[in-house]
């Protein structure tokens, strides 16, 4: 993580805005953006189960044979695998249908529950993508906007996740995360500041 931006939120809380690939981060999890059946697809679902490997659509078998298809907005969780993160959080997001069909309400709960089965696996950091704003078609300011309001809410009760990393796969998603950060932070709290962290790249 040589190049990021920080926004610190106060009592030792912070979210984290980065370009990257989410299956090379180092967060306690995961969130794979994944579709109801949990058996995997193309974007980042792929992408997760390609670098975990077996073990994952082992553990969503399983879930789905117990308790059926995911609900759009909720998640559960199951092993990294070979993922250095050592576990893989599947919420599935809201198809965006125009945007008057509860699309706000349920990218919302994909965030919240998400992080919430974090904190009860006792996770300190996890990493999400841009959920819904590839294939599921969502604006990517307005996805945004709900990401990052719902992160700050939820991180305030939880007692023991305190990062939340937003791992963007392209400069265009990383630039309109950061300038939906900026305006939040103006807008809530006049002491919040996104900071541009740049280290030199560890050998
Ligand atoms: N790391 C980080 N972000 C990524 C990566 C990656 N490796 N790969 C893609 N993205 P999508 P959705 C970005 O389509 O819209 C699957 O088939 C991508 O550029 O992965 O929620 C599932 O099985 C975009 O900004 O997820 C479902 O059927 C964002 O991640 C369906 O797609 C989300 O794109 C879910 O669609």
């Amino acid at each position: 993580m040589a190049d990021f931006y920080k926004l610190d939120l106060g009592e030792g809380s912070t979210l984290v805005f980065l370009e990257g690939d989410i299956t090379r981060q180092d967060t306690d999890a995961v969130v794979n953006a994944a579709n109801s059946t949990l058996m995997g697809g193309g974007g980042v679902d792929g992408a997760i189960h390609r670098a975990g490997g077996p073990a994952i659509l082992e553990e969503c078998k399983k879930i789905v044979a117990a308790q059926g298809h995911l609900p759009p907005g909720e998640a559960v969780s199951t092993t990294g695998g070979r993922l250095t993160a050592a576990f893989v959080i599947h919420t599935v997001g809201p198809i965006w249908r125009g945007g008057m069909q509860g699309e706000p309400a349920l990218l919302a709960n994909a965030y919240r529950n998400s992080l919430r089965l974090a904190d009860r696996l006792g996770l300190h950091n996890l990493a999400f993508p841009a959920i819904s704003t590839g294939v599921y078609g969502y604006p990517i300011a307005q996805a945004a906007q709900t990401a990052i309001e719902v992160a700050i809410d939820t991180l305030v009760g939880s007692r023991n996740v305190r990062e939340v990393r937003f791992v963007l796969f392209d400069r265009t998603t990383l630039d309109t995360f950061l300038e939906a950060a900026r305006s939040i932070a103006e807008r809530r709290r006049a002491d919040w500041r996104l900071d541009h962290v740049t280290q030199p790249q560890q050998t």
